[in-house]
């Protein structure tokens, strides 16, 4: 056996056992190997692909990364609409569906299958030949965008089926964002500043849509599969159950709470048992569907408009109590935004007792017309932060008081509105919704800058939580984030502190000390920029390299970044050009915090003295684009190929001259998707 067989069979060893492992995991969830093993094994192929790229292939699981931003989406055009759901709200709804279907069937009896309706997003998965070629969302139900770069990052989707599959299917269902990873993203989001997500399947959607799949590969994406949307080449099953059965040993997930019953009753108490445990669930579900179970009466049954006749959400209802708002209250976020909130009387919503609730800004509250001492209506969905609905008008008595910020903010010794916190003035930009402390030492800006500065995804300093934040603003002994590293020279004042020890003063010292090395990423987070949370903090550590690249940059340059809008560009120009915060990073600086990617200097770029040609058209970005990825990473692109050449990247209708100089010189000639992978490895 040549060398080159022996490693073209380890490389298909090791696809198939990282994918099995994967499967074990993410679509089982009973793993056989630890997480070490199972990074071993990936990167053994990882380091195999890279020698040998002739072997990588599409549905390899290091595909699973994303890859560079697009300029759009493409347009996949569905071989079947993707169809929506009618609606019943109650039992006799449910049963009126019943009786119609029985009767078009001309059949009283007749067995169904019921499953969880999860709020996601609902997506078309095509396999020709083994592999995932596409995979779309549902759009108008006719076209969707093709998304299948993005949906290949989700671990629970196999991009390979086992050789008895058919040669050519679809398979649809609903990707989501579990409950736990909605509330870790969300709470991540606001920490940064930015909006957090109103509900999963909103997150779902803005995950999967991103431009740039590498935003997609770290949003922890989840996906159910209900149905096969059609299949060539070889017979499936007959009934929807033994379909998805089927699907489930071809290796897709398979909602396991998924029943097959045979009368409208145990559909209702199916139903019944879910609204009750619908909390206890991983994800979020708003009903049960119903499906007739034959897919030879479905196809009699047909459709009604974008709707099958043959099945039906049945909703959940919704989390709604009402209670009384006894006020409104004041908080100042870490931008200085005076974030109104209700105080309520505490109520049970979907067992969760709820003291709190949103109110975004005082025209939501104006044009809801809601006022202290309401009752309101309060909704909770799953983990998202409860919310005020409404009033209800009709349970006024007259004592109520209609809310204006200015109002409740007044300082009457200082004759006008000012911040709860620290006194300063408050303003409103225009064109904004929000009013501002205008004090941006404000204690209460400070303190939210200094947790989110130590937090988990930034600088990551362990012992530093809400309350010994606190402490040392209020005891002088930090006033910025800068200052936590001349802590060291304080010692004795921090040993005196409550709840301080010699030994827990020492490993909160020694922790500051080691986030002095982090990556330039985490420390753009750290900073609390307006609108850069972690992914945009990735993508301009990644342009920059550099602090200072990125303080001295332009709107120009910023806006010019495939995933960089004008908001984000105008809020990074505002940051740097306050001289508090130029200062906060000198003195960063001048405590020895990296503030640029470890690179050149020390090691050399992972292309160096490679050179590429570029021949066809190429699917994910432009020539220019391809040729600055290249250059970034310290390689060259040139325009013929000679004996220098190390790779013929060959796109969508290569030119036949560069083709066979390269085989005549025997170059290595590899596909776009491998140039892709070659890039985000090397990156
Ligand atoms: N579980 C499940 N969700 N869901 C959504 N099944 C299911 N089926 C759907 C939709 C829109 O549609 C088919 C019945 C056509």
């Amino acid at each position: 056996m040549t060398d080159q067989v022996q490693i073209q069979q380890r490389i298909e060893q090791l696809k198939a056992d990282i994918n099995r492992h994967n499967h074990r995991y993410h679509v089982l969830d009973n793993p056989e190997i630890s997480d070490a093993e199972y990074d071993r094994l990936v990167r053994e192929l990882k380091r195999l692909e890279e020698q040998y790229p002739q072997f990588l292939t599409p549905d390899s699981p290091t595909q699973r990364v994303g890859a560079a931003p697009v300029e759009a989406f493409g347009v996949v055009e569905h071989r079947f609409p993707l169809l929506s759901l009618g609606n019943a709200f109650s039992d006799e709804e449910l049963a009126a569906w019943h009786t119609r279907t029985s009767r078009l069937l001309g059949e009283e009896q007749f067995d169904l299958v019921c499953e969880h309706k999860i709020d996601g997003l609902a997506v078309a998965l095509t396999y020709i030949d083994g592999r995932l070629t596409t995979g779309a969302t549902r759009g108008d139900g006719f076209r969707g965008e093709n998304i299948t770069q993005n949906l290949k990052t989700i671990r629970s989707i196999p991009l390979s089926v086992p050789g008895d599959a058919p040669p050519r299917f679809e398979v649809r269902g609903e990707v989501f964002l579990p409950k736990a990873g909605f509330h870790r993203l969300n709470q991540e989001r606001v920490r940064e500043g930015q909006p957090p997500f109103a509900n999963p399947r909103n997150a779902a959607a803005g995950s999967v849509r991103q431009l740039d799949s590498r935003i997609t590969t770290r949003r922890p994406l989840d996906i159910c599969v209900y149905m096969l949307g059609w299949a060539e080449g070889r017979p499936v099953p007959d009934t929807h159950w033994d379909q998805l059965d089927y699907l489930k040993s071809l290796g897709f997930k398979v909602n396991p709470d998924n029943v097959r019953l045979d009368s409208i009753k145990q559909v209702e108490e199916y139903y019944r048992r879910w609204v009750d445990d619908r909390e206890s669930l991983p994800y979020e579900a708003d009903g049960i569907v119903v499906k007739v179970n034959a897919i030879e009466r479905q196809g009699r049954l047909g459709n009604i408009g974008h709707e099958p006749r043959w099945a039906i959400a049945y909703k959940f209802p919704a989390v709604e109590e009402t209670t009384v708002l006894k006020e409104i209250g004041i908080n100042v976020g870490r931008t200085g935004t005076l974030n109104p909130y209700a105080i309520l009387e505490p109520v049970a919503v979907g067992g969760v007792t709820i003291k709190q609730a949103a109110l975004h800004n005082e025209d939501d509250i104006r044009r809801k017309d809601i006022r202290e001492g309401d009752r309101v209506t309060v909704r909770r969905a799953g983990d998202v932060i409860p919310e005020v609905v409404g009033p209800i008008p009709g349970k006024r008595t007259g004592e109520e008081k209609e809310f204006s910020l200015l109002e409740k903010v007044f300082d009457r010794e200082k004759g006008r509105p000012a911040c709860p916190v620290c006194g300063a003035e408050v303003v409103r930009p225009e064109g904004e919704v929000m009013y501002y402390c205008t004090n941006t030492a404000c204690p209460a800006q400070v303190q939210h800058g200094i947790e989110l500065f130590v937090s988990r995804g930034a600088m990551d300093i362990r012992g530093i939580g809400e309350s010994l934040s606190a402490t040392l603003l209020a005891e002088g002994l930090i006033g910025n984030i800068a200052d936590l590293y001349s802590l060291r020279e304080k010692r004795e004042q921090l040993v005196e502190l409550e709840k301080m020890g010699e030994k827990s003063v020492d490993n909160l010292l020694d922790a500051i000390d080691q986030s002095r090395d982090r990556p330039l990423t985490r420390v753009i987070i750290a900073l609390g920029i307006r609108h850069v949370g972690g992914e945009m903090a990735g993508v301009l550590a990644n342009h920059f390299g550099s602090m200072d690249r990125l303080a001295d940059t332009t709107r120009e340059e910023l806006v010019a970044i495939p995933s960089v809008g004008p908001k984000i560009a105008d809020s990074i120009i505002a940051f740097f050009q306050q001289a508090e915060n130029r200062q906060v990073i000198e003195k960063l600086r001048a405590a020895r915090v990296r503030l640029e990617e470890k690179t050149a200097e020390s090691v050399p770029l992972p292309l160096a003295g490679q050179e590429f040609v570029i021949t066809g058209r190429l699917e994910a970005f432009s020539r220019q684009q391809a040729e600055e990825r290249v250059k970034a990473l310290g390689g060259s692109v040139k325009s013929n190929v000679n004996r220098n050449t190390t790779y013929l990247v060959a796109g969508a209708d290569p030119g036949g001259s560069k083709l066979a100089r390269a085989r005549e010189l025997g170059t290595k000639e590899i596909t776009e998707e491998v140039f892709l992978v070659l890039l985000e490895e090397k990156a």
